[in-house]
């Protein structure tokens, strides 16, 4: 528009300039004429002017003066003498401008006037009657004697209108030309926008498949990853909290309401052997990083109600607000039937998925019937949160080994949702993977993730590698894609944290009244030197080799008999598969050993507390303890070993840490150990009971500034980050798809 409107006025004043000059040049064209003529009337009447010149009585000259008159464009034509005088003139004649006198003044009779036609001659423009006429004073000679002047007088009344009508004639030549130029190019613009906007909006379209477009498509989008990276991750934008997280969703994801869907519930209700209800926190890793996000962000927990007091505590949609006393989400309880329960979490998932996923040589049960259930559940879940969601395109965090098929069963409902999925334990490598019967539909139901995190990056290349081996799908290496049926796929690594501060350390008692409680209630000396373990009973944990490492350690450190205990806190965990009973047995008769081979009077080098501890009482130990050793077979992170960091307020304490756990690439500062190596675990263990106050100062303070930084906010934060711009893309894809089936 703007366009047009400058086309419009840089015409007119085209239009306008043109006009102009014809307008002068055709004025100084006709002056000239009407000065030719005049001469050449004069000319032609020289010898009847010069023969009545001067005869005396005027009536010849003014028989002459009126033959001249007589063309229609002389109004009148006067005589006078070289020195002034009028002679005679025509009817209408006059005017103060025209005496002879002053037409005199300005013609020239000199011998000059004779060298050419015209010289002496003078033109120009007077106002006579309120109109404006073309004078031309003519001298006039005898031979060299010069007699006067002839004035003759021009209508110019002719001229005018000629005038007028080129004008009108060019303004209107010009006025068409320019309306035509306006309009020609007005239709190309609109024809090559068109034209234009057709070919982005196709390349729009076919830009997921276009091989000329994709790298620019590409660049574009990593450019605008990396400036939101960046901005996302610089100091500007401060630490990563709660109300930093809050923040990032309202802006990424507008405030949406997040559906979590995870097998375990954050707040469990039990009946008290009182007959009272209880809440309890289930121990899981999960649960611990989750937990505070929901809290974070309001929502919905979709979760197996496994309390026994859970179906009393719902309302009638089997809701309960969450936590208790501070309501700010609400857990949606899913019931399952014990055969569910039996084949989808103790059959498939824990003695299928748990051990095909851990290298921990335990062998994976894969059975049909438990698929089934598998199967079965994972569309319950779906219908959960389907029920659930208020809007088409709703924000589905997807938890775990438990739920690998949900993915594709809430997307094929729900095309437009916006699906994450985050496998918290790690994945094998392709070959591996390849056990498994069901391979390609656990990878099918995974892909219907928009994202789909793991801890470290190798896990992330497994998982490529395992749908480049068994599935028709293009990897985008570059990317960290999978793209299938149109459809990516990003497989990002997003290693899990903790909430920061701890909650359970802002709220613990100072470490040296911990350390007063804890060696009181185990009856152990001042001196004493305390080792912990904090696990699931879980055989993926090296709770066995753990407890050889301490045999090891008394068996090659005597000094350290009588005084060095080991405390290993262990929840029973899936206590219906046999494989964990077996462990229960094992650790039992280990334990017993050691303390007999090494044990005296009162003093037990180890201490097993199998029992489930609520967190606060898990913190106590970790603050008053001299060391933590986590000594995972296999781990995707391991929040035990944050958590040790994060209750160490005092910067006291040493971690031991395996070199399998996903925890241990980001805790350098841990005595890193591979926990088959009993040798090396021991001399850790040695090593860090001998640790000066200063060393495990500056170890602990690297640890908990990583911890502090890499919070578990951070960890949602830059995944629901991920989720906003992967929706933001899929809206605008969808807009642009509708818009171009409209334009077509
Ligand atoms: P888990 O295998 O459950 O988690 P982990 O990350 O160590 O392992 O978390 C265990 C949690 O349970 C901790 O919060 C701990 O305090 C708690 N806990 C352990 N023993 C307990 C006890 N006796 N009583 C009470 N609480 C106890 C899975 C993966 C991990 C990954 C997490 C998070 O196996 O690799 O780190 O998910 O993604």
């Amino acid at each position: 528009m703007r366009f047009a409107i400058a086309l419009a006025v840089g015409l007119a004043l085209l239009t306008w300039g043109a006009t102009v000059i014809v307008q002068k040049t055709t004025r100084a064209w006709f002056e000239n004429d009407l000065g030719v003529r005049a001469q050449l009337a004069v000319n032609g009447a020289r010898e009847a002017l010069i023969a009545s010149w001067d005869q005396t009585g005027a009536d010849k000259l003014q028989t002459v003066l009126d033959e001249l008159a007589r063309d229609e464009h002389i109004k009148a034509v006067a005589v006078c003498s070289a020195d002034g005088r009028p002679l005679a003139r025509t009817a209408g004649y006059g005017g103060r401008h025209l005496s002879c006198a002053e037409v005199g003044a300005r013609v020239r009779l000199g011998p000059e006037a004779q060298d050419s036609p015209g010289a002496g001659a003078w033109n120009g423009i007077e106002r006579v009657s309120g109109a404006n006429v073309y004078v031309s004073a003519v001298p006039v000679f005898d031979g060299d004697r010069p007699l006067g002047f002839l004035v003759l007088v021009h209508d110019l009344s002719f001229i005018e209108s000629r005038e007028t009508k080129a004008r009108q004639f060019v303004m209107l030549a010009f006025g068409f030309l320019a309306a035509a130029a306006a309009l020609v190019t007005l239709i190309a613009s609109r024809l090559s926008w068109k034209s234009w906007s057709n070919e982005i909006r196709r390349l729009l379209r076919v830009g997921g498949q276009d091989p000329d477009f994709q790298p620019i498509l590409r660049d574009v989008s990593e450019l605008v990853d990396r400036i939101v990276a960046e901005r996302e991750s610089d100091n500007g934008g401060g630490a990563w909290t709660a109300q930093r997280l809050k923040t990032t969703l309202n802006r990424y994801l507008r405030g949406e309401k997040i559906i979590v869907v995870a097998n375990r519930e954050p707040y469990m209700h039990q009946h008290r052997p009182d007959g009272s209800i209880g809440v309890v926190h289930p121990a899981s890793g999960l649960v611990t990083a989750l937990e505070p996000i929901v809290r974070a962000c309001s929502g919905v927990w979709v979760a197996h109600g496994g309390g026994t007091a859970d179906r009393e505590t719902v309302d009638a949609h089997g809701r309960v607000r969450v936590p208790p006393g501070e309501e700010s989400y609400s857990i949606r309880r899913v019931w399952l039937s014990p055969e569910e329960e039996q084949g989808y979490y103790y059959g498939f998932a824990n003695e299928g998925l748990w051990p095909l996923c851990h290298l921990a040589h335990a062998r994976p049960i894969f059975r049909s019937g438990d698929y089934q259930h598998y199967r079965a559940v994972n569309h319950k879940f779906a219908d959960a949160v389907l029920r659930e969601v208020d809007l088409d395109d709703p924000i589905v965090l997807v938890q775990d080994y438990h739920f690998a098929l949900a993915p594709q069963l809430i997307r094929e409902r729900l095309p437009r949702a916006t699906v994450t999925m985050f496998w918290h334990i790690p994945w094998p490598n392709a070959e591996h993977f390849g056990i498994c019967p069901w391979r390609e539909e656990l990878l099918e139901g995974m892909l219907g993730a928009s994202i789909l995190g793991f801890h470290t990056q190798a896990h992330c290349n497994n998982f490529l590698d395992s749908v480049d081996r068994y599935l028709e799908a293009r990897i985008d290496r570059d990317q960290n894609a999978v793209i299938q049926h149109g459809r990516a796929t990003l497989v990002r690594p997003y290693p899990i944290s903790l909430e920061w501060p701890a909650r359970w350390t802002q709220s613990a008692p100072p470490v040296e009244q911990c350390r007063a409680e804890v060696f009181a209630e185990l009856g152990l000396r001042s001196d004493a030197l305390l080792g912990v373990g904090v696990d699931r009973l879980d055989y993926t944990k090296g709770i066995e080799e753990r407890l050889l490492a301490v045999e090891r350690l008394l068996e090659r450190f005597p000094r350290l008999r009588g005084r060095f205990v080991f405390a290993q806190l262990a929840a029973p965990s899936r206590t219906a598969i046999v494989r964990y009973q077996q462990l229960n047995d094992v650790i039992e008769e280990l334990a017993a050993r050691v303390n007999q081979r090494y044990g005296r009077g009162s003093y037990k080098p180890i201490v097993l507390l199998r029992e489930h501890h609520e967190p606060p009482n898990v913190f106590r130990y970790y603050r008053a303890a001299d060391l933590c050793y986590v000594s995972s077979l296999h781990d995707g992170m391991n929040l035990v070993a944050k958590e040790f960091v994060a209750a160490r307020d005092d910067e006291q304490g040493v971690l031991v840490l395996s070199q399998f756990t996903g925890a241990a690439r980001e805790l350098t500062e841990a005595l890193i150990v591979n926990p088959y190596d009993l040798d090396e675990a021991s001399s850790a263990l040695a090593s860090a009971v001998s640790m000066t106050r200063e060393e495990q100062r500056e170890r602990m303070r690297a640890m908990r500034a990583f911890i502090a930084e890499f919070n578990v906010y951070r960890w949602a934060g830059r995944m629901l980050v991920d989720a906003g711009r992967v929706r933001r893309k899929d809206r605008l894809s969808s807009r642009v798809a509708r818009a171009a089936g409209a334009a077509e």
